[in-house]
């Protein structure tokens, strides 16, 4: 069987596990705090990140969720994820990107500096003019896929795809953190609600991290 190596708030790692789901492989986790690992994370991953995963049975360790996604792609059949024609999946591959390096940054990177890491780390209060800069930039972010879910069924095209995946994964992590405001939103709210009630999801929004709890909404299915 497969082992992630992660924390329960990593974005890259939630993306991994739901991509593994919908393409029903077995997984157990393997909790890796990258701020705190040993010398075994390290030498599975010089970039000292999550996720890594291993399969030692097979003796395959894969680090960097595109890697470890596409090595999945290519060798598990069920529930293609980059999908459809080569156009389609170019597609999908620029909102990955898009999703996994800007939402990234501008969004659950910041949230998670202010109120994780300064939490559980630092032992210090987050900036609020940080908190407010990061929620402003997720009201950008979700205006672009009010935009997609209005043109198309799915963020990259008629079928789901790792652009979903990877956009709520980062997404879920953020309103974890009380970063999204849902009001004015509607169509992004909508497409959110159809991916978070997907049984791959259901084992990321019953996890916890630490002392940091989530708002009321963010496991309801229905809100
Ligand atoms: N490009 C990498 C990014 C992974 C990443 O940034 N992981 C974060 C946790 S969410 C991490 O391990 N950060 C620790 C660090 O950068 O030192 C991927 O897609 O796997």
């Amino acid at each position: 069987m497969w082992r992630v190596y992660c924390f329960p708030l990593c974005p890259f790692s939630r993306k991994i596990r739901l991509l593994m789901s919908e393409k029903g492989i077995g997984y157990e986790i393997w909790r890796t705090d990258p701020w705190d690992a040993g010398e075994e994370f390290w030498d599975m991953n010089p970039a000292g990140r999550t996720p890594v995963v291993r399969d030692a049975v097979k003796d395959i360790t894969l680090a960097d969720s595109r890697a470890i996604a596409e090595y999945f792609e290519e060798t598990v059949d069920k529930a293609p994820m980059i999908n459809g024609t080569a156009k389609n999946r170019a597609e999908i591959r620029r909102l990955v990107a898009l999703f996994d390096e800007n939402f990234y940054h501008d969004v659950t990177m910041p949230l998670l500096h202010e109120r994780m890491k300064k939490r559980l780390i630092l032992r210090q209060p987050p900036d609020s003019r940080m908190l407010r800069d990061a929620m402003k930039m997720a009201h950008g972010h979700l205006d672009y896929i009010d935009y997609l879910v209005d043109t198309r069924p799915w963020l990259g095209g008629p079928q789901m795809s790792l652009a979903d995946l990877a956009a709520a994964a980062q997404i879920s992590v953020a309103d974890y953190l009380g970063g999204i405001d849902w009001r004015d939103h509607a169509e992004a709210h909508s497409w959110y609600t159809t991916v978070k009630s997907r049984p791959s999801f259901g084992p990321l929004l019953s996890e916890r991290m630490e002392v940091i709890q989530p708002p009321r909404h963010y496991a309801l299915l229905d809100e």
